[in-house]
């Protein structure tokens, strides 16, 4: 059987306005969530099969050069321009110039999920295309003010009946593997109390 894939936005926010960034970069540094990216990301369900991570170029450039191409997933990056600089750089990540085409290079890979990592601009369209089933959002809250100049266009976030659903813990557990154990109680990392939470498209 042929099945379209489905795609899992992973982002983490500052709630309810959801702010994701700060002068190109993330406007935290969040040590214990960064971790959960890593592992949610990194875990493949599928023995011999690797996620894929999608990004946006300036989110390709705000990771760290050590830690890119992402390890232990295909990493993808969406430009509108040329293939040259990004591949010549930084090799062993895929360049494509649509969601579409990005799927396409991935096809006939051993490819088990497929997140998008951002950012802004990614998360705003892709969140539209009916593909895109889940969000794994981390829900920020600070203590004080944070600068933040980027933000999620997710309006259903702060409506219900929208289209969107908070799936129950079982349902998150389930989908990030047993590998991954979840906390009991919220995160508290500096100013920044914190938790992971699934919402799921209905139908
Ligand atoms: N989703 C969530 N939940 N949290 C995030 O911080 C996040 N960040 C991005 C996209 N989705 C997210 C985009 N920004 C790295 C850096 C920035 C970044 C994404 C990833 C990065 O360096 N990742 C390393 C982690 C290294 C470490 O453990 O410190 C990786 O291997 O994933």
């Amino acid at each position: 059987m042929v099945t379209t894939p489905t795609l899992t936005l992973i982002v983490a926010a500052l709630v309810p306005r959801l702010g994701i960034g700060h002068q190109g970069g993330l406007p935290w540094k969040l040590k214990q969530e960064m971790k959960y990216f890593r592992q949610v990301t990194s875990q493949a369900s599928k023995p011999g099969h690797s996620n894929a991570v999608i990004m946006g170029r300036k989110t390709w450039e705000s990771i760290p050069t050590k830690f890119r191409p992402l390890p232990n997933r295909i990493n993808v990056i969406l430009t509108r321009t040329g293939t040259d600089a990004l591949q010549g750089a930084d090799g062993a990540a895929l360049v494509a110039h649509s969601i579409d085409d990005a799927l396409l290079q991935l096809q006939g890979k051993l490819v088990d999920k497929i997140f998008i990592i951002g950012g802004a601009e990614i998360y705003n369209s892709v969140i539209k295309d009916a593909r895109t089933t889940r969000v794994l959002l981390t829900e920020v809250h600070a203590e004080g003010a944070v600068e933040m100049d980027t933000f999620l266009d997710f309006p259903w976030f702060n409506e219900e009946n929208a289209g969107w659903a908070r799936a129950p813990r079982t349902a998150l557990q389930s989908y990030i593997g047993p590998e991954i154990v979840l906390p009991e109680q919220d995160i508290s990392e500096g100013s920044f109390v914190y938790n992971y939470s699934l919402f799921e498209r209905q139908e």
